[in-house]
């Protein structure tokens, strides 16, 4: 694959921010974010919005962080260090997908690019977000965003559309377009009955099908938020949306390729297999 253009040693790199939950397990969340921004070459800034207490078998739970600490963080980074893109990741409640949202007004940010990983379950199934908060995630988040990048069980719980084909994954690419977002991506990741693993990509207009090689893998932790990190990085450079999925999609392709097992559950995808043999 081809990476992102590096910046001379010494000088300031591109920043990406991540906005998302921490993962203790190392695996997922802004762990594997910041793995991602950092292997890329970019500089990753971080708003904290709840600290899960995991491994590699399940989440056992979290803890939000005070609404105030959130914006706080995403004021402080953004008015002195400046953002080129950002992601979301867990945000665990409507009041933190409130406060983010006016943060993001009010600090003036509606230009960066913002990609939204609807995050709402952990792979084993454990909830990472209320199912109250669905709502302010479309109508808040939403609207504001440049990608939203949902997994197939995600969109059921966003709008409602089972995907099981082609025909079916339009149609939720449709109906989370009308939510806001500029781009609509549907992953089809979870297409088990697929031999490949095509994701939609839709702007209101135009459909963009992503196809990438089924890798079989039981340790594919992290791998919705390492897509959405490699494809802030691109969009941060100032790549096309479409450009940025496709360069996103490649990267979480060797991520899976490397991935290794750990602890006696699923293990993380592996950002870090240009420094391994
Ligand atoms: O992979 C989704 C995800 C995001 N963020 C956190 C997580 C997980 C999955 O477990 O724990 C903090």
């Amino acid at each position: 694959m081809n990476f992102l253009p590096l910046t001379p040693a010494g000088d300031t790199p591109l920043r990406v921010m991540t906005i998302a939950g921490s993962d203790s397990g190392g695996g997922a969340g802004i762990q594997a974010d910041m793995r991602t921004f950092a292997m890329l070459g970019l500089h990753g800034c971080v708003a904290v919005t709840a600290v899960t207490v995991q491994n590699s078998v399940g989440v056992k739970g979290f803890h939000e962080i005070p609404r105030d600490v959130i914006s706080g963080q995403i004021s402080a980074v953004t008015s002195d260090i400046g953002i080129q893109a950002a992601k979301t990741g867990m945000l665990a409640s409507s009041e933190i997908i409130t406060t983010i949202a006016e943060t993001w007004r009010a600090e003036g940010l509606e230009a960066v690019p913002l990609v939204v990983d609807p995050v709402c379950a952990s792979m084993h199934g454990d909830p990472l977000l209320h199912h109250s908060a669905l709502d302010a995630l479309r109508t808040e988040l939403f609207p504001l965003a440049t990608l939203v990048t949902p997994n197939l069980d995600e969109v059921r719980l966003l709008v409602g559309v089972e995907v099981v084909d082609e025909a079916s994954q339009r149609d939720a690419a449709r109906a989370l377009h009308a939510l806001g977002p500029r781009w609509a991506l549907v992953k089809g990741g979870h297409l088990r009955s697929s031999s490949a693993s095509p994701d939609l990509l839709f702007d209101g207009t135009e459909f963009h099908e992503f196809a990438a090689p089924r890798i079989d893998t039981g340790n594919d932790h992290g791998a919705g938020d390492t897509l959405a990190a490699a494809t802030a990085c691109a969009l941060a450079h100032g790549y096309s949306v479409p450009q940025a999925v496709e360069f996103g999609k490649a990267w979480v392709t060797e991520c899976i390729r490397a991935a290794y097992p750990l602890g006696h559950g699923h293990g993380p995808v592996n950002a870090l297999f240009r420094l391994q043999s």
